[in-house]
């Protein structure tokens, strides 16, 4: 029997008979179900391994706790263990947000509007963006550990590998008859960074180890144990974070003993290195040091973790992890696991190979390294995570929002790891109540808060710079969609009403204000602003980016009107703003749809000069937004995907970022082939050996965005229906799913064999109504909260 995805009618239709009778629907309460199929995933499936040391930091290994982080190189006589800390970060002084840019619009409206571009953007230059922008803020690395010993050059048996089931990087080998082995992890209980040392001879443990970083004073603080504190500086910027860290060793007979910037551990059965940070960064008032003392934080972290022996300090390390990490398995193949290192597999897949279970462990590296960047309490991924080895970072590896931030937090719903999301949340919320409620005030003379294409920990506003990047206004009207998914996904109504709904509130006051009447046609429309950092051209054969209507613009207006509604809706709240929004909605101007059947990127089908640019805004209301379904809006989904193809057969998807963005597109349009050719491409030319995504450089987006693109293939739930294997390639004829998320609150897993759905399990965490699709057939059901319900084929049991 074959199923077709998406005709609506032939097949299709046959197959919704054959499956509604087939399909029987069982309720058990959880217990039972556990027992029902139980997992098992070979340590292969989540092993990144490697048979020779890092050459460089694009080999090392990340490990992480949300806020700790560190690349292991796993060298065997010099092991470099590279430190961050999620707060390291220069300081900026660029939240004077200037005041009455909003006087100079009617104007830049008017002309733009006329079609003068020319002058449009002369005035923005000179009105709203004062001059290029000055001196960058940058995350920064937290120094380096290095480890040195002397074991020769005749080592065997070397390997060195990360399990994402633990989150311990590892490395092993053999010198002079010895077996040595070595863990390093970021423990999230604890807040420590450790490392152990064993070796399968006593005595045998000799190392020096070395603290070093630029801007930093290292010192021995008593016997065992060094304190590095200092100043994150660069360049004229020297007003940056304040930290201090502290190096603890504990061996296992043998010596300890401090020298300058180093600890030296001799003749020792074992030895454990505990490493603690802090610094006086403080989220809710960046210009308030958080704390006087990072010492003393740091000691009396590194002092508690030392009282835990090491076994202690694994397991509850490898637990706290494991609660997150183990919600979600996958499997893409009934095939054996290639007995290759990694590096070796992404080789193979340049050459054409297809491994879907390298899918699976890039699927799961993403959800890995979320648990390891993003814990509740900390700031969110940067667009390196946490891991940075830099003074200046790409990018100042800041949060970007034009795509890349959210990006990072696609995964985080449906991949079962809500509690990631928060840090993101907190963010956004600090940025709304300091920098962004100031500058619509100031700036723009408006209601609500408005954030632009960027911005970073010190709640930076950019008022400068080129218009191509710097004029678009939707940044934080965008973030508003990831509270109200939350919601979605987790019904939690308390953080609906405290939380989302005032966000969303704020963020719809702004577009309130914004939006104005197109002269032409009466509808409301954004601007002045660029479609994310690309260009037109406009009919006097030159290049400008400023307009009125851009499709991402007026789609994020949409999603976040749609998105306040139905926020409302939930808390029973009608009030004058609710019917402001609904009032503007409906005068609210849709993106075109061009001569050639594209939809339009800019209110006009202008020339492109980029037509493969990175950027493919317009399709916003694609994904990440719910404007265009198969449901709703057919015409749409057809215009979208030729605007796809028109940008694929350009050069699209040349980032990273890009190419993952693309994955999640295809999985929406529900072309399994072409979502999985993407996926391919994605591991061919945007990934490391380190299975980082690369820009390049290295920019941890398209880690995020590629695993995010591999649950919206399995499952999709943005338009009011779970969908079921929404886009299943010939590639992954076989295999299964369990514990993604979906809307509505329900947790889903599913298998398959030769490309069809054999059953689905669905345990309900809210008791709403359940409406499952496969292919065309649907099923409807009630359900009650706790329970769960099995969908199975007659040709099962
Ligand atoms: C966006 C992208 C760039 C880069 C930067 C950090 O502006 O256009 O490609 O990813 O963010």
């Amino acid at each position: 029997m074959q199923f077709h995805f998406h005709h609506k009618t032939g097949p299709g239709l046959v197959a919704f008979g054959w499956l509604c009778a087939v399909f029987a629907l069982n309720a058990t309460r959880p217990s039972e179900a556990e027992s029902i199929e139980s997992f098992t995933c070979t340590d292969q499936m989540l092993m990144l391994w490697y048979r020779q040391p890092a050459t460089n930091w694009l080999e090392a290994l990340p490990v992480g706790n949300g806020r700790l982080g560190a690349m292991v190189f796993g060298g065997i006589n010099r092991e470099r263990i590279q430190l961050n800390e999620d707060s390291i970060w220069v300081g900026d002084t660029t939240r004077q947000i200037p005041t009455n840019a909003g006087a100079a619009l009617p104007e830049i409206r008017r002309l733009l509007f006329e079609g003068n571009y020319a002058q449009a953007e002369k005035l923005v230059r000179r009105r709203v963006l004062a001059g290029p922008r000055g001196d960058r803020t940058t995350y920064q690395t937290l120094g380096d550990l290095f480890i040195e010993t002397d074991l020769g050059n005749t080592v065997t048996q070397y390997r060195r590998e990360l399990d994402l089931d633990t989150a311990i990087a590892k490395t092993t080998f053999t010198a002079d008859g010895v077996e040595y082995t070595r863990e390093v992890f970021c423990s999230a209980p604890d807040q420590v960074l450790v490392a152990r040392f064993t070796a399968d001879k006593p005595g045998r443990i000799n190392f020096v180890a070395t603290l070093a970083r630029t801007n930093a004073v290292v010192a021995p603080h008593d016997n065992n144990c060094l304190l590095m504190t200092g100043q994150a500086a660069f360049g004229r910027l020297t007003n940056g974070v304040r930290f201090a860290v502290v190096l603890k060793a504990v061996s296992d007979n043998g010596h300890v003993t401090t020298q300058q910037n180093s600890i030296v551990v001799s003749n020792a059965n074992s030895a454990v290195l505990l490493l603690a940070a802090a610094t006086d960064y403080n989220l809710r008032n960046p210009d308030v040091p958080l704390r006087r003392d990072n010492t003393a934080a740091a000691l009396q972290q590194a002092r508690a973790a030392a009282k835990l022996s090491y076994q202690n300090l694994r397991r509850r390390s490898v637990t706290a992890h494991q609660r997150l990490f183990r919600r979600v398995k996958l499997k893409l193949s009934d095939g054996p696991v290639p007995e290759l290192p990694t590096d070796q597999r992404l080789e193979n897949i340049k050459h054409g190979v297809d491994d879907p279970h390298l899918v699976t462990l890039y699927f799961q590296f993403g959800r890995y390294l979320l648990i390891s960047s993003s814990r509740p309490g900390d700031l969110p991924a940067n667009l390196q995570g946490i891991w940075n080895e830099h003074m200046a970072a790409p990018w100042g590896a800041d949060y970007h929002i034009n795509i890349n931030l959210q990006m990072n937090y696609w995964p985080a719903e449906v991949c079962n790891l809500a509690e990631c999301h928060e840090p993101f949340f907190d963010f956004i919320e600090a940025f709304a109540a300091n920098t962004g409620r100031r500058a619509a005030r100031d700036f723009y003379g408006m209601h609500g808060f408005v954030a632009h294409y960027t911005t970073d920990p010190w709640l930076y506003f950019p008022t400068a710079g080129n218009p191509q990047w710097a004029l678009w206004q939707m940044g934080g009207a965008w973030c508003t969609r990831h509270f109200i998914e939350h919601y979605w996904f987790n019904g939690d109504k308390r953080f609906l009403r405290e939380r989302a709904y005032p966000i969303l509130r704020d963020a719809v006051q702004f577009l309130l204000d914004w939006l104005v009447e197109d002269p032409k046609s009466g509808a409301l429309v954004a601007g002045p602003s660029a479609s994310p950092e690309n260009t037109f051209f406009a009919p006097d054969g030159k290049r400008y980016s400023v307009s009125m209507g851009t499709a991402m613009d007026q789609e994020i207006v949409w999603d976040t009107f749609n998105n306040f509604i139905a926020a409302a809706k939930e808390l029973r709240i009608s009030n004058n703003l609710t019917h402001q929004v609904e009032l503007a909605l409906s005068k609210l101007a849709w993106p075109k749809i061009g001569p050639d059947g594209r939809l339009l990127e800019w209110a006009q089908p202008f020339d492109e000069p980029e037509p493969g640019h990175r950027h493919i805004s317009h399709l916003y209301g694609l994904h990440p937004g719910c404007q265009f379904t198969f449901r709703t809006t057919p015409e749409y989904m057809t215009a979208a995907r030729k605007s796809l193809e028109y940008r694929l057969a350009h050069g699209g998807g040349h980032t990273g970022w890009s190419r993952a963005w693309i994955i999640n597109f295809w999985a929406r349009l529900r072309d399994a082939e072409k979502a999985y050719e993407n996926v391919q491409l994605l591991l061919q030319k945007s990934t490391l050996p380190n299975m980082f995504d690369t820009h390049p450089p290295f920019q941890i987006d398209g880690n995020f965005g590629g695993t995010a693109g591999i649950a919206e293939m399995l499952i999709q739930s943005h338009d009011g229906q779970i969908t079921l294997l929404p886009a299943l390639p010939q590639a992954w004829r076989t295999g299964y799913f369990k514990g993604l998320r979906a809307r509505a609150g329900f947790e889903v897993s599913a298998w398959w064999r030769d490309g069809k759905l054999e059953r689905t399990q669905i345990k309900s965490l809210l008791g709403k109504h359940c409406s499952v699709r496969y292919g065309e057939v649907v099923k409807e059901f009630k359900t009650k909260p706790g329970r769960l319900y099995t969908l199975t084929g007659q040709n099962l049991d």
